[in-house]
This record gives C-alpha cells, structure tokens and sequence, in this order.
C-alpha cells in the first residue's frame, strides 16, 4: 500500500503537482509492500493512485481548498492497435477521457468546454450531487455550445468507482468514444489496501473493415471490442509482482454486459457503483459480468506468477473486426475450392476445414483492407495468439522492481504442457 502522504511529502505535496500525479497515474513510481501508514481524512487519505492503463489521470489544481478538472470535449484520433486509427470523439485529446480522481469529501470544481461541432453536456454518473449539477441537457440545464465552457461544482459525498459521459445526443456521443472514470477514494480507506488498482471502460464499436470512423447507429451488430479504446495486441499488460494485492475496477457504458475473465487465480468482488460492499459479504468469482450502466470492482492476490489471459468471455468479443457472413465449411473438404471462388472473388480464402488451421495465422496471411486489423493476432512465446479485442495479459513475476513489460514469463523447467513422450 502506498501512503499519499508519504508519496507526496516535502516540496511536491504542494498541489497534487500534475507532472507527478501522471506518472503516478501510469505507476512508473509506485512503491510496493510498502506498509499503510494511517492517515487523517482529507486529501492525504491512504490510497493507491489508479492506474488507467493505455491512458491517463486528470491533473487537478487547488484553488482556495476546491479542486479543479478541466475536461475539453473534442474529436480525437485513437490509435486502437498498431496499424489502426479511428476517429473517435473523446475528452483531452482521449478515448475514454482521463480518469478523474478524488476523495470523499472533496470540493469539485470540473470547468467543461466544448470542442465538438455539435452542443454536449457532461453527466456524472454514479454520482450523488444537486440536481443542477447532474449534467442532463434540457433536464438539470442547458446544452452546451459548440466554444462554451460550463462549470459544475459539488461536494463528493461518498466513495466508489463512477463515471462520467454526455447527456446530449447520448447515443452519438458515448459510440464515439466519450466516457470516462471518475474515482471517489473512500476518506476512511479501504478494508484491504492493494498495491494496484487499474482501472478498465469496457467498450464496443461499429467499425466496417476500410473505414475509419465508428457507425453509432448500429444498436447490435458491433464488432470491435475495446478495453480503454485499445484492442489486443494494443492493449497494455496488466503489470503486478508476486503477492501484490490487486484491485480491478471495469465500468461500462456500451449495449452488451461484458463477462471478464481471468486466468490462474479467482477474484472477490469487493465494490459496485454503489460503493463498497461489506467485507463479509464479499464473494468469489473467476468472471465478473458487467452490465451496461453499471462500475464491478474486484479484488485479488497476485499469487501465482505467469503470462495470464484477460478477456471479455463473449468469445466474439475478444477478436478483432470480421465479416460475419463468412461461410461455416467446419468439417467440409475443400481441395480446389479457394481457387474456384478466387476466380469470381478475388483475395476470397476458404476458413479452414477445421475451424480456420490457427485463426490466427490465417487473419495474418489474409491482408484486409487499409486500416483493419487481423480478426486475430498477437505472437507469445510459444506461437500465434488467436485473439484480439477485448483481450490483454496479466503480468505476474517475483523479484521484478518496476511495473514496466517484463516480457514472456519463462516457466520453470518442467511445468509446460507439450507432446506426451
Ligand atoms: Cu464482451
């Protein structure tokens, strides 16, 4: 567990200095199996910084003990992997928007200008606060205009993962990419500190292969499955040392519940958007679903070290872009066949006999159209990956002193499946 207070003594606990809250935010510093230290309520209350990985936390400033956020609605151009850019729309040049962080009983003071061609609003999701606080065009006050800037403020009166998201041409605006996390650390602190707290927005986007710019009327048929507005092999690895104490926090504002699953270990689910669930009630899952609408925080020990999966278990969730009507020929022979249809169909190759020889390798050799990703892709040590989407790996070792990719895990001799002699 991290000690704000001790993090942030000496000169730089001045005013939460932005430059050292962000490489918190990414845990470049972050000091493990450091012992709690209690602390007073207020802003120096024990916590550890949330991680956003493939993004970043909102700095603030202090202003006559209010904390200010500044948040600019704006188109954004994302990169969901190498070899993709999409136009999205986001907040600070981000999709989902950076993480904004506070504790219970802070003052707020978020200033919000609009750089999109069309009025927004932001809402705060989750959120307890006056009702002219609550961000909903022609409900709690009006649109905001193209170049206006508005300013919410209000009293965080409890704790919780929240979000926050337009309540103006909702359906545009949250397929576009504008959402984003707003953290209420508890003034209390948690029942069990963790060394790690990342923070994951489930999304999904409609994408034709060759374009280049999500289709928001689309109310089913997504096919792109993004963790922060990155797909596999763009999504950074969840990063923890032997014995870490990890916290999870998924939020999701899509049209699909999201099942995450993991991978040698089992979770306890510790908090909903309505905060913290009392300890003795907690309870064990390997896959946590997540509903539209709703923040899931689970909790677990990083006891067991390895390269472990991270996926949504929607299993078409955790691939890239496909056309969906390809034809099913599992189990039909199909010598001759490609170069048949290639005659009428140029660039057509036949799914494999099998279910594709390696899904993986086949989206490789079968080139798509300008900016489209492989259905499935990514190489690991021991060969090709058949996932892409929401999928990332869970990065566990001993003796590692930073939280940067530690590459493949190299398995003990003796404890890899392989052909039996
Ligand atoms: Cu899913």
């Amino acid at each position: 567990m991290l000690s704000r207070r001790k993090f942030f003594s000496g000169a730089a606990a001045i005013l939460g200095g932005s430059a050292l809250v962000n490489r918190l935010a990414r845990g470049a510093e972050v000091v493990a199996n450091q012992s709690p230290t209690p602390s007073p309520v207020g802003s120096s209350a024990n916590y550890s910084p949330v991680v956003t990985p493939n993004g970043s936390t909102l700095p603030w400033t202090m202003n006559g003990g209010v904390k200010e956020f500044r948040l600019i609605a704006e188109p954004v151009k994302r990169e969901f992997a190498p070899g993709m850019v999409v136009n999205c729309w986001g907040y600070n040049g981000q999709t989902p928007g950076p993480t904004i962080e506070a504790i219970e009983g802070d003052r707020v003071r978020i200033f919000v200008t609009n750089k999109l061609p069309e009025p927004t609003t932001v809402h705060w999701h989750g959120v307890i606060l006056p009702n002219g606080m609550d961000g909903v065009g022609g409900v709690t006050q009006k649109h905001i205009q193209p170049g206006e800037t508005f300013v919410y403020e209000f009293t965080l009166k409890q704790h919780g993962v929240q979000m926050y998201h337009p309540h103006s041409d909702e359906m545009i605006q949250m397929a576009m990419g504008m959402q984003g996390f707003f953290v209420i650390h508890p003034k209390g602190g948690y029942p069990e500190p963790v060394h790690r707290h990342f923070l994951v927005f489930l999304q999904e986007w409609a994408i034709e292969p060759g374009s280049y710019t999500p289709n928001p009327n689309i109310m089913t048929d997504f096919n792109l499955f993004t963790f922060n507005s990155r797909v596999w092999p763009g999504t950074a690895p969840l990063v923890a040392k032997l014995n870490d104490r990890v916290r999870v926090s998924f939020a999701n504002l899509s049209m699909d519940s999201h099942p995450i699953h993991f991978h040698g270990h089992r979770w306890w689910v510790v908090e909903t958007d309505g905060g913290q669930i009392p300890k003795s009630a907690w309870w064990p899952e390997t896959t946590m679903n997540v509903p539209p609408g709703t923040t899931r925080t689970v909790e677990f020990v990083a006891d067991n070290p390895g390269d472990w999966p991270f996926h949504c278990h929607k299993n078409h969730h955790a691939m890239n872009a496909m056309g969906h009507e390809i034809p099913n020929v599992l189990g039909v022979d199909q010598k001759g066949v490609s170069g048949q249809i290639g005659k009428l169909v140029p660039g057509y190759m036949a799914m494999g006999t099998t279910g594709g020889g390696g899904m993986g390798e086949m989206s490789k050799m079968m080139p798509g159209p300008k900016n489209t990703l492989p259905m499935m892709t990514g190489t690991g040590q021991f060969g090709p990956i058949d996932m892409g989407g929401m999928f990332t790996i869970l990065k566990i070792r001993d003796g590692i002193t930073n939280y940067d990719d530690p590459g493949p895990y190299q398995n003990p001799e003796g404890t890899v499946a392989g052909p039996a002699a």
